[in-house]
């Protein structure tokens, strides 16, 4: 009778959309907590593919409720083209009664997206390299105590406090970033999407969620970014705005602590990241395009490329006591075959030091990895089906993770289809 979570460990697209969607039928409900329609979570099944961004990946099993949290901030206009998307391919949602919005979530209004574009226009390089779907500037306002929630749309004076709202983002507009723009037509879009996406059951989700629990029914929190995109935990300022973490999921859906269950943790067998930022083990050379060729590394909404490197063990250490993982998943491991040499970072040089955890200013001195030499595997193990069939040098390389990590991996995902995951232990 607990919530279990599922998060990414790296800098995001660690494959947590497939894994949800792998364990969906297992859980009664599955809740997003936090992010928004920056997220891209892969999802393939069936020959097909879906990218999904503000709605959580269980919607595709009969039995599976769905929850936007009220850690989320929602683009209208993105929220209904994900669903116009998804009904063309046969999945109406409303039809399916699949999906409840938290009253208390959050809306991202047209002025956030263009200021989060000005934003980072006028930092040049020393941008976030932000997704430019208006996230900062949500949250800034939830946080500065400004923001509009989605349930205030039902309240007779929703049209005063948006307007109030907006005047506030031109005038930022134009003293900050000398910019008028005439946002009329996105702005009749969004009051049309607004009324639409709110035909969904507005929930009061906190009671939603501890109902659930109090029924003994299975919940699963879904993360939307990486755990080192954490904005208190995460490589500051390069993050995002909301907190990628365990307590996140707590804050995001109303949950009690000591309600969580499994911490379900999701890494690369290498690692990526898209966006600025410090990114100790990256390789920019043709290791490098090696691995984003083959892993197909590129934004599952934006199509930036990411940015790849050697798996960060001093970082992953990080991320499992910060969320107190119970159980890792390792996606990508495919991605490695035919590498002749794999390496992982076990600790950093920093400062004339030896040390094996994540330093403060990472986004200033950037550490240097040290690295260990791995042998790598020749075999394809995108068909395998048990674990009898796993290569010995990935054996190898599962049970040093392990050693290194002091958590288990419970399941090893070779291939983006939901059929190509094998239970480890
Ligand atoms: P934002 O838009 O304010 O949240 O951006 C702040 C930083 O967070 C990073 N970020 C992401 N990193 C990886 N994947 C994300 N989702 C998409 C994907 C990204 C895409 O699934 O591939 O398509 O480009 C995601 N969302 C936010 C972002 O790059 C900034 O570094
Ligand atoms: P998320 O944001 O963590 O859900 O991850 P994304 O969907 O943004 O990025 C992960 C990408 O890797 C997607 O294209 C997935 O289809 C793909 N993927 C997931 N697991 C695997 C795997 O084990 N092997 C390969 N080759 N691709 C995978
Ligand atoms: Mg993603």
């Amino acid at each position: 009778m607990v919530v279990d979570v599922l998060l990414g460990l790296q800098w995001g697209d660690e494959g947590k959309g497939k894994i949800v969607d792998v364990l969906s039928p297992d859980y009664d409900l599955i809740a997003r907590f936090q992010g928004g329609p920056n997220a891209g979570h892969t999802l393939e099944f069936e020959g097909k593919k879906f990218v999904l961004n503000t709605i959580p990946s269980g919607i595709f099993f009969e039995n599976t409720m769905n929850l936007i949290g009220n850690g989320v901030v929602i683009d209208p206009v993105a929220l209904k083209r994900e669903l116009d998307n998804l009904k063309e391919a046969g999945h109406d949602l409303f039809a399916k009664k699949k999906l409840m919005i938290a009253k208390k979530a959050h809306l991202i209004l047209p002025t956030h997206l263009l200021l989060d574009t000005a934003s980072e226009k006028r930092m040049g390089d020393s941008k976030i390299g932000s997704t430019q779907k208006g996230i900062g500037p949500a949250y800034m306002d939830k946080t500065g105590r400004n923001g509009l929630r989605i349930g205030d749309f039902t309240l007779p004076d929703f049209k005063q406090r948006y307007e109030k709202l907006v005047n506030k983002h031109k005038a930022i507009l134009q003293s900050l970033y000398d910019e008028v723009i005439d946002f009329s037509e996105q702005e009749n879009a969004f009051f049309e999407a607004l009324d639409l996406i709110c035909q969904f059951p507005l929930v009061d989700s906190e009671h939603v969620v501890n109902d659930y629990i109090k029924q003994g029914k299975k919940v699963l929190a879904e993360g939307a970014q990486g755990m080192m995109l954490d904005i208190d935990f995460g490589s500051y300022p390069f993050v995002t705005s909301s907190n990628t973490t365990t307590a996140g999921a707590c804050t995001g859906l109303g949950i009690a602590p000591n309600q969580i269950g499994e911490v379900i943790g999701v890494f690369k067998a290498y690692c990526t990241r898209v966006g600025s930022g410090p990114f100790p083990t990256e390789l920019t050379n043709e290791t490098g395009e090696a691995l984003r060729t083959k892993g197909h590394e590129f934004g599952a909404i934006t199509g930036r490329s990411r940015r790849t490197g050697w798996i960060d063990l001093p970082a992953l250490r990080y991320a499992i006591m910060i969320n107190g993982v119970t159980q890792l998943v390792m996606t990508k491991a495919d991605v490695l075959s035919g590498f002749e040499q794999l390496y992982a970072c076990t600790h950093y040089h920093y400062q004339r030091e030896a040390i094996d955890y994540m330093p403060y200013d990472i986004s200033s001195i950037i550490p240097i990895p040290v690295l260990q030499e791995i042998e790598g595997w020749k075999e394809d193990i995108t068909g395998i089906t048990s674990t009898d069939q796993i290569p010995a040098k990935l054996k190898t390389y599962i049970s040093f993770l392990e050693e290194q990590l002091d958590v288990p991996i419970k399941y090893l995902s070779v291939g983006p289809d939901r059929k190509q995951t094998l239970i480890l232990n």
